[in-house]
């Protein structure tokens, strides 16, 4: 039976859910708009079957479609990325470096990473996360002089300078609010300065990479890991990649059953579309629009006087610092007067930030899920223009209004599909 008359209760949520996303610009730099395609395999039949183990090695018998379709999946992706092994069934990013932390680590070895008010991810060391409780993270930085040109690009001297101090055997590179290109080469050469793994979580710029709009984690890099729901289009997932047999072998049995158990099949199948959709020239077209957009977002809005971490942007993001406009503006008080206009953002820390966590100095935007409804650079620049206009309105009602129509504007002339 179908779903409305089934649940007409849930049914009408989601169609609410469909109505929100027509109606307002997306613009979390993590989220996107998946094609019809992928959801159809994601609410396929697919749902319903057990599948431990791997392809030609389950545990339950009934499996050769899921074995077809894993096949499938992880073949596209290594085709993706230009990689030999790849792992399609960590349910999400966290899942993916959880599974190679197990792999890598014995508990309270020492692993380099950004440090996370510098744009670092919770799994990437966060005190609060198993990865800062059972491990030592070692931190780098951003470049923090401002009177230098490379001010918030990433800073190899403190990246080298730690390696030498702590001799870590991982390097983790790859970030959730940094805005300029990850140079892996460059990181290569100093983890074989020092013996040591270099790990790239791509979980934001993956579709970038594969698309040709970023420079490919490979060969550089030892493992990479990713969710595939970012830039990439696909379903809310995660995966591992890598050119090392050893390692290979070492992650599979630290997705199975070292920490998870029954792969989502329905979820993996959709992964395969996705990284068929990625395959096709459109995606080189779409990733690189990803990026005209970001430049094209940052450069309206430093026109309008906003302050940029790193001034500007070479991927899919844009952190703005709040204070040089309105001192008293928080992320938290931003984001939400975007809410009401129809504009989604997050807060944000920012470089020297003052403020808590909780409040932030600064608002993430990004332009992927944009992209996907077609928008171009001079529709970004409508859409900094209303950005602008929501940012220095006080809040006051009228301005707040009129920022929201032209929001709905713009919504009706990009219909999601
Ligand atoms: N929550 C994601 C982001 O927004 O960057 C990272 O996991």
């Amino acid at each position: 039976m179908k779903l409305e008359s089934s649940d007409p209760v849930v049914a009408q949520i989601i169609a609410k859910e469909r109505v929100r996303q027509q109606n307002t610009l997306e613009m979390i730099a993590s989220e996107n708009h998946a094609s019809e395609a992928v959801m159809e395999a994601q609410g396929s039949v697919m749902t319903n079957k057990y599948a431990e183990g791997y392809p030609g090695r389950r545990y339950y018998s009934g499996c050769e479609h899921y074995d077809e379709v894993e096949n499938l999946a992880i073949k596209r992706l290594c085709e993706l990325f230009g990689c030999k092994y790849a792992n399609v069934q960590p349910h999400s990013g966290a899942n993916a470096n959880f599974a190679v932390q197990f792999a890598l680590f014995n508990p309270g070895d020492k692993f380099a990473a950004i440090e996370l008010s510098n744009g670092g991810h919770l799994t990437h060391g966060s005190a609060v996360n198993v990865s800062g409780k059972w491990l030592t993270p070692v931190t780098y930085r951003l470049v923090q002089d401002e009177s230098r040109s490379d001010w918030g690009y990433l800073d190899f001297d403190s990246v080298e300078a730690v390696m030498k101090e702590h001799r870590p055997k991982v390097i983790m590179c790859g970030y959730s609010a940094y805005p300029r290109e990850i140079d892996f080469k460059k990181f290569r050469e100093i983890a074989d300065r020092y013996n040591a793994i270099l790990w790239a979580d791509i979980a934001h710029i993956a579709g970038l990479c594969a698309g040709g709009a970023h420079m490919n984690p490979f060969p550089h890099c030892h493992v990479v890991t990713s969710t595939t729901h970012k830039t990439l289009r696909g379903p809310r997932g995660g995966i591992i990649m890598t050119d090392d047999e050893e390692l290979s072998k070492a992650f599979n049995k630290a997705v199975f059953p070292g920490s998870q158990g029954g792969p989502l099949m329905h979820v993996i199948a959709a992964k395969a579309v996705a990284f068929g959709e990625a395959l096709r020239p459109e995606f080189k077209t779409y990733s690189a629009q990803v990026v005209r957009n970001a430049k094209r977002l940052a450069s309206e809005l430093s026109g309008k006087g906003y302050k940029l971490a790193s001034r500007g942007t070479d991927n899919h993001l844009i952190l703005i610092d709040l204070r040089p406009v309105d001192a008293d503006l928080t992320g938290k008080t931003a984001a939400l007067w975007l809410e009401q206009v129809g504009i989604i953002a997050n807060m944000n820390t920012v470089p020297n930030e003052s403020r808590s966590p909780m409040q932030t100095s600064g608002v993430r935007l990004g332009t992927p899920a944009l992209t996907t409804r077609g928008l171009l650079e001079s529709d970004i620049a409508e859409v900094a223009g209303i950005i602008d206009m929501t940012l220095r309105s006080k809040g006051e009602a009228t301005k707040l209004a009129e920022a929201g129509q032209r929001v709905r504007a713009v919504c009706e002339r990009f219909p999601m599909h």
